[in-house]
């Protein structure tokens, strides 16, 4: 490996040990440059798996002896990471084996956690349901596998005819959902990793890859120690790991993307540098609606376009987001060189936001419009956070309000299609969209005097007791509500678990089978490799035996139209393999039997998917994935570019095939600027932003039980500026109370410490389940996509011994 790289990793890798021992036993493997192919030895064997972590998806050998995970090295045979893996990925292994895992399915009775059976806990969830199953709700996740999603999915929208699904992804991944559907009418990124190999600019969009996708960005920084030039432009709102790696930091205040966006087109415009060829064939201009505004929007002339954006002159962004005319100059020239490539790469900055589908059309628009589109390396990427919030949610579509396969329950169409596919009774679906997770805390935590209509919610594989916005409004109450019953399948204890009525204890990573889909539209398969601890089981299990209870309590909806269980699978004899016993679930895959079904679906929007043994066989394939004459299966690297994407016809150069104006042209939108819904005033002055730090995953449940991440990041804490902290005497390290209106928590201060916020801003991550930071957090959302603003509300900081009680 380069050693540079190497360098970087290391030094990004702050906690990595020079040696990976996990648990007590005795094997032990290089971490930095683990990356030769592991052959199965004497003691040893080596499998394929995803990392369970973050949404780039590196591939792990994962080694087992006696039965227990030991080892874990980077994966050589991957595209995505070529051996390498961040500190995560190199301890992986370890979130198996924390202290207290949980074994047994546990009840709250009179106040505390009691062990009971399996089979008296699938008895509760079931007779809950059965006895009023319209208010009933299921929570889930960007972590799902793709059957854990695709069964709970079927299982409330083709059984219980309950369209109550939504999973945490709606806090992360929706913005960029309606973003990518305004701009091409059909979800997920053109391009794929292959564009940072090939770029001459990377532009980061207040995301911050160096610590949340260490991998890819990895792949930027090592280009350069080869010599090659590759320049970075971080536009933050503070600076941070990523920020030390770049050319250019242009600092814009808080929702500053949008004016920027803005000004870049208009400098588009007035030096009449834009990609006219490009536009005239390919595109089509769009804005809101005056009145009511929609998704769809309106359509509006070039003249119409040009005369809204000229407003946005260097001038006026310059007031807007703080970033100087000449830097707002600087980007329109370099959109306008067409011999350039240019990505840019976004995350949670643009998608925590109220004008989230509008900035991210945007920026879509900033890419459309200047012709830096479909060429690799030049590319308008959006990175999606978690392992599978491509793969389960925006594919399997486990939001309230769609179907697999790019449908949607409103349309009647597609209902029709989808009760085709699952032999279900026509009018199973309901029509009528679910709560989507904002509203569905919100009824699930409304007395039902109030008007609160869900009593039951299921969570599976998240954290929302840590993670929703403004706990005191959607979470805490629930602990008052004695007719309201939480289920929660989980692998530790958690914040969440604290209010739980009954705990399901469940399976985790390569303790069972599993499907992810990364950001790159990669689907990657593996299979289980140890046995779960005690009495935990897979979560696709769990949700198939509640099925099956429901179908002995005579639930008509657990049938299909020919009267069998709507999950029903066959052994060669045709026989019923009873996998709703857990004994009995891997007498067959399934995984693999739940994907052949699912498959059928990803047609339907030229997502085509490969039979599930091509995935056995690949480190992940990119979707579409079609079969060529000679048999085999090709991936495709760029959408809707004729060079690669199989459904462009031959000869043409792009076609937008999904096109929302359905003339195969992509929509260039104008959107005016907001302010964020809260700004700082006299009594909370602060801006505070909320977000992630490099060795911690989310809510810590897993990072925090591994010594070496926990060691080396061991406490939440608030970052400051020093001025700031100056001004207010507040010293290193000092605790303090972040206070905003809606609630408080304390925090030592971290001044100019791994990020630094400008003068006027503090910074929380949010992993420490101590100190939780969403007591203080926003639930304002984007109208479209329904996604909270985790980045900015406005908060007062307070030394402890000034802070009045
Ligand atoms: N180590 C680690 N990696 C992870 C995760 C993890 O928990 N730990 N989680 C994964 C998941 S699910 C996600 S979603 C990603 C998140 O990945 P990122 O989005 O890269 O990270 P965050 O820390 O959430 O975002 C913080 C940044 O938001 C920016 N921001 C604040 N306000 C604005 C604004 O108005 N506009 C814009 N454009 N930016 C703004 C700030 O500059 C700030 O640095 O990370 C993934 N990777
Ligand atoms: N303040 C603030 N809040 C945020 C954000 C922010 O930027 N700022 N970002 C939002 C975003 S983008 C995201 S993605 C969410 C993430 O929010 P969550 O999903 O709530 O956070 P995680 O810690 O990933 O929770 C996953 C849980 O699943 C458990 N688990 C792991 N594997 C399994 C399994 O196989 N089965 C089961 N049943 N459980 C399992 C873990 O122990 C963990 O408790 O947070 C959101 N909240
Ligand atoms: S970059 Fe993400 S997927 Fe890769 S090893 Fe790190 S956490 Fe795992
Ligand atoms: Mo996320």
């Amino acid at each position: 490996m380069d050693s540079k790289r190497r360098g970087f990793l290391k030094s990004a890798a702050m906690a990595a040990a020079s040696s990976m021992v996990l648990g007590d036993a005795e094997f032990s493997l290089p971490v930095l440059g683990a990356a030769d192919p592991p052959t199965d030895g004497d003691e040893l064997t080596w499998n394929k798996a995803p990392c369970r972590f973050c949404g780039t998806g590196c591939h792990v050998q994962v080694g087992v002896h006696d039965g227990r995970v030991v080892a874990v090295a980077g994966d050589k045979a991957a595209e995505v990471n070529k051996g390498l893996l961040c500190v995560k990925g190199y301890h992986v292994g370890g979130i198996l084996y924390g202290d207290d895992r949980l074994t047994k399915p546990l009840l709250r009775k009179d106040g505390r956690l009691v062990e009971i059976e399996w089979d008296e806990a699938l008895d509760i969830v079931a007779q809950r349901i059965m006895a009023a199953p319209e208010k009933f709700a299921f929570y889930g996740s960007g972590q799902w596998t793709i059957p854990e999603g695709y069964a709970a999915q079927k299982f409330m929208k083709g059984g219980l005819s309950n369209n109550h699904i939504d999973p945490n992804a709606r806090l992360c991944m929706a913005s960029a959902v309606t973003g990518f559907l305004a701009t091409y009418g059909v979800d997920e990124p053109a391009g794929c990793y292959d564009d940072l190999d090939a770029c001459d600019v990377l532009i980061t969009w207040g995301n911050n890859p160096a610590e949340m996708h260490p991998i890819l960005f990895s792949r930027v920084t090592d280009r350069r120690s080869r010599g090659e030039n590759v320049r970075i432009i971080d536009i933050s709102t503070r600076r941070t790991r990523t920020t030390d790696a770049a050319n250019d930091y242009l600092e814009m205040a808080p929702h500053g993307d949008v004016a920027i966006s803005l000004g870049i087109m208009n400098q588009l415009i007035a030096s009449d540098s834009y990609d006219k060829d490009f536009v005239a064939k390919h595109c089509a201009f769009r804005a809101p609606e005056s009145d009511t505004p929609t998704l769809q929007g309106e359509a509006i002339s070039e003249d119409e376009f040009r005369k809204r954006i000229a407003a946005y002159t260097p001038e006026r962004v310059e007031e807007l987001s703080g970033v100087p005319a000449d830097q707002i100059r600087m980007l329109g020239k370099l959109f306008g060189d067409r011999d350039l490539r240019i990505t840019s790469l976004w995350c949670m900055g643009m998608n925590q936001h109220t004008m989230g589908t509008a900035i991210n059309s945007l920026v879509h628009g900033v890419h459309l419009l200047s012709g830096h589109f479909g060429r690799p390396g030049d590319a308008p990427t959006s990175l999606t956070g978690q392992p599978s919030a491509c793969g389960t949610v925006r594919e399997v579509g486990t939001l309230a309000h769609a179907l697999p396969g790019g449908r949607v329950v409103a349309n009647p169409d597609h209902r029709a299609q989808c009760e085709g596919f699952w032999n279900v009774p026509a009018g199973r679906i309901s029509p009528t969209p679910g709560y989507h997770t904002v509203k569905m805390f919100d009824q699930f935590t409304k007395s039902a005097d109030e008007g609160g209509d869900i009593d039951t919610v299921f969570v599976q594989v998240t954290n929302p007791g840590q993670t929703l916005p403004n706990l005191n409004k959607l979470f805490n109450d629930k602990e008052k509500l004695k007719d309201k019953f939480l289920i929660v399948s989980e692998v530790y204890p958690t914040a969440t678990t604290q209010l739980a009525d009954l705990i399901l204890p469940a399976a985790l990573w390569v303790e069972k089978n599993g499907i992810f889909g990364n950001s790159e539209r990669r689907t990657q398969q593996w299979f289980k490799m140890v046995d779960p601890p005690g009495e935990a089981r897979d979560d696709t299990w769990m949700t198939i035996a509640i099925a099956h209870r429901l179908l002995e309590l005579g639930h008509e909806g657990m049938k299909d139209k020919d009267g069998e269980f709507i999950f029903a699978v066959k052994d060669e004899q045709g026989e019923e393999v009873p996998i709703w016993e857990f004994e009995h679930y891997y007498d067959v895959n399934v995984d693999k039997h739940l994907f052949e079904e699912y498959r059928q679906f990803t047609t339907m929007k030229h997502k085509n998917l490969a039979p599930y043994d091509e995935y056995v066989k690949a480190r992940g394939l990119r979707w579409p994935v079609v079969q060529q004459d000679d048999g085999s299966w090709r991936e495709t690297r760029f959408r809707f570019a004729g060079f690669d994407d199989p459904f462009v016809a031959e000869g043409e150069e792009f076609d937008f095939y999904h096109s929302s104006s359905g003339d195969g042209r992509a929509q260039v939108w104008f959107h005016d600027y907001q302010p964020p819904p809260e700004v700082p005033d006299d009594d909370y002055p602060m801006w505070l932003c909320t977000g992630r730090v490099l060795e911690h995953w989310h809510t810590g449940t897993m990072t925090r039980r591994l010594p070496q991440l926990n060691r080396a990041m061991p406490t939440g804490y608030v970052e400051m500026n020093l001025q700031d902290a100056l001004a207010q005497n507040i010293r290193q390290g000092e605790t303090v109370v972040i206070e905003s209106r809606r609630g408080t928590t304390q925090l030592p201060v971290w001044i100019d410490g791994r990020g630094r916020p400008p003068r006027g801003t503090v910074f929380v991550p949010f992993f420490d389940e101590t100190k939780l930071i969403n007591n203080c957090t926003l639930d304002e959302h984007d109208p479209f996509s329904k996604q909270p603003d985790y980045k900015k509300c406005a908060v007062r900081v307070r030394k402890l011994s000034e802070a009045s009680s």
